[in-house]
């Protein structure tokens, strides 16, 4: 009967609802905050601290999940099983890192497809030629983009094959990262919104915000009202407010919880290492209670147990 309806009395379904929200918030005066996520519980926490978005960090699920460097190694259908896990168990629109989409365009394609069938609110796309090399690594190591026009075509092909109308594709510009300059990140900014991106990711190292205030004056002068992206993990004095005035829609704080966790980890098992006992270690770390609070234990067991047949 669900085809009856009208528009206005349809029940809008959980992943139009989040990319609605998502969306609104994109257009709105309030910048959008997301936080990197690398597993369901993460996600969760992300949740419950009132942030705005969940952002599936590639990185984080490379190094957390899989133990492995973020260099193109965990492919698009291990990014979706996390993703999946995730989106499940978060009422938050949640925005997936598909790092360059794991291949040529057809790849594009099949990413944005397969994410969007997921029902996740938004994935963002990289102009990292694959295999790519994170973006925070200052170590050696070749940095070669996709050329623009080659970018422009795979995301205005993922812009056509995607199935709802409401699916968002951010393109990311790693022209700064790579060294090409503020104007050679502009024209691909400008290209991949002219190639449909909902949203354009600028990303940059420069801690001083030279590059980043620098494009956002060429940027501002295009007149393209395309929301843009930032990720101030290099930059990171500056607020969400403040990064908001300056002309960004979204913020990404991506890779925080992954990075306490690992700390947490290191001290919780240093300490159990040198005292050789659990009690050593419980002052620091979470109580098992809490665990099962944020997973919903009593709940699940309430439910599967209620007017349970004798
Ligand atoms: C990630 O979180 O995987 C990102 C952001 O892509 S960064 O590591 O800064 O490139
Ligand atoms: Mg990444």
């Amino acid at each position: 009967m669900a085809n009856m309806l009208s528009d206005e009395t349809r029940p809008v379904n959980r992943a139009d609802e989040k990319r609605a929200r998502l969306r609104a918030g994109l257009s709105g005066t309030t910048p959008v905050v997301a936080v990197g996520a690398h597993d369901a519980m993460s996600a969760r926490l992300i949740e419950a601290y009132g942030f705005d978005a969940v952002w599936v960090s590639g990185f984080g699920v490379s190094a957390m999940a899989y133990g492995l460097p973020d260099l193109n190694l965990i492919t698009m259908s291990e990014t979706l099983d996390v993703t999946r896990r995730i989106e499940g168990v978060t009422d938050l629109p949640v925005v997936v890192d598909c790092d360059n989409g794991y291949g040529g365009l057809s790849n594009v394609v099949r990413t944005a497809v397969e994410f969007d069938r997921a029902g996740v609110a938004a994935v963002c796309i990289e102009d990292n030629l694959f295999p790519k090399r994170n973006s925070l690594y200052q170590g050696q190591a070749q940095r070669e983009l996709v050329k623009t026009a080659e970018q422009a075509r795979r995301l205005r092909a993922a812009k056509a094959a995607q199935e709802s109308e409401t699916f968002v594709l951010i393109a990311r510009v790693e022209a700064l990262i790579a060294g090409h300059g503020v104007e050679a990140a502009c024209e691909r900014a400008v290209a991949y919104a002219e190639a449909g991106a909902d949203a354009v990711l600028i990303h940059s190292k420069d801690k001083s915000l030279w590059e980043i205030e620098t494009f956002l004056e060429q940027w501002h002068r295009t007149g393209i009202d395309t929301p843009l992206v930032a990720v101030p993990t290099l930059f990171p004095d500056y607020t969400a407010a403040q990064l908001s005035a300056k002309g960004f829609a979204m913020v990404i704080l991506a890779n925080q919880p992954m990075r306490a966790s690992v700390q947490a980890m290191e001290e919780t098992l240093s300490i159990l290492r040198a005292e050789g006992k659990p009690a050593a270690a419980d002052p620091h770390i979470a109580k098992v209670d809490h665990i099962f609070d944020l997973v919903h234990t009593r709940e699940t067991i309430e439910a599967e147990e209620a007017d349970e047949i004798a």
